[in-house]
């Protein structure tokens, strides 16, 4: 461990709200493994929480609202609010895209806004490791608040325990979310902005779209809010307990949550071997392509150089959890 890290963890041992925030930094620079091997021992503790939704559809109100509740009930929060449009987070973006400024003076809550991209592993990644961190430090609740832009959704619903898909009425959100196959991750359908006149047909036609699908456990549950103004906030917070207990209940919470520590450890596998392997095959094709080589023969080549390292099926290895993550 580096001095850098070793001064980082003291802190975060002490509580110190800065440890934590300088080991999420050291993840977004690629460097959290250490920070990671010492303190993930200590997750599995937070109740994850992740709200996605297309831009702008009140995902910031709504977690602030849920922030509130939690922090009435006694809870510890993190909010990550991942960006994935951008390559960099600017302080600029908390107080345009986050509407958390309430909680802002509240020590027993840590706001950290971080861009995807750019990142080993991206969402999951870069995300991943900021939860793992909140959980760690001992947060109770973490939310992770991002936009809904294609992959983002599904990938959320692999990090966290319980998925919120926010709609709003009026917007064709609907048909998005069978497209998208969003559908398929929600654990919880919000439909915001719920004074808007078309949000009952919003509703129906979510429960038009889960009449189709056969739900083997949890069956989704739809909630109604106004998040601006505080309305059916109070539901959909009992209604993630609910989702909380039955994965306790059910055993799906240990397997979902090995589950998300398989994302995360493919992701941080196929962040690095993308890299390898974009550098062998600039390599592989020197200054020109031309008529001597085609797509499937450089494949080929490259394969082979894998082959032996990765047989193409996997010997059950007895790997503890600890050390296939130091194994990293
Ligand atoms: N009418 C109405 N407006 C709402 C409601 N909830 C939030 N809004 C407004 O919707 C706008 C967007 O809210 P945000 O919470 O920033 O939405 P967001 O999904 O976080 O937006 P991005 O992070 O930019 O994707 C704001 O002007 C909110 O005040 C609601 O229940 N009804
Ligand atoms: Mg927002």
């Amino acid at each position: 461990m580096t001095d850098v890290d070793a001064q980082i963890a003291e802190q975060f041992e002490a509580k110190n709200p800065r440890g934590l925030a300088r080991a999420i930094s050291r993840a977004e620079s690629g460097k959290g493994a250490a920070l990671m091997h010492r303190f993930f021992a200590r997750t599995g503790h937070a109740m994850t929480i992740g709200l996605t939704g297309p831009p702008g559809v009140g995902k910031s109100t709504l977690c602030s609202a849920l922030v509130a509740i939690a922090r009435a009930a006694g809870k510890t929060v993190g909010v990550v609010s991942v960006d994935p449009s951008s390559p960099f987070s600017h302080g600029a973006i908390l107080g345009d895209r986050i509407r958390l400024t309430e909680h802002f003076t509240d020590a027993d809550v840590f706001i950290r806004s971080m861009a995807s991209r750019g990142h080993l592993g991206g969402l999951a990644g870069a995300t991943g490791d900021a939860v793992a961190f909140m959980d760690a430090f001992g947060k109770d609740v973490v939310i992770i608040e991002t936009v809904g832009v294609g992959q983002s959704e599904i990938e959320i619903a692999e990090l966290a325990d319980t998925t919120l898909v926010a709609m709003q009425p009026g917007s064709g959100d609907s048909v998005q979310l069978l497209k998208a196959g969003i559908l398929e991750v929600a654990d919880i359908f919000v439909v915001n902005k719920a004074d808007h006149p078309m949000a009952l047909q919003l509703q129906r036609e979510i429960r038009g779209m889960m009449e189709m699908l056969n739900f083997a456990g949890w069956v989704p549950e739809l909630v109604a809010t106004r998040a601006r103004e505080g309305i059916g906030t109070a539901e959909l917070w009992a209604a993630i307990e609910r989702h909380d207990a039955y994965l306790r209940a059910s055993g799906d919470l240990v397997a979902k949550r090995k589950g998300a520590f398989a994302h995360r450890v493919r992701a941080l596998v196929m962040g690095d071997l993308e890299r390898r392997v974009d550098a062998q095959i600039a390599s592989l094709l020197g200054a020109t392509v031309d008529g001597t080589t085609d797509p499937y023969a450089v494949a080929a080549t490259l394969v082979a150089r894998v082959e032996n390292a990765l047989p193409t099926t996997a010997e059950p290895e007895r790997v503890a959890m600890r050390s296939s993550v130091r194994g990293l």
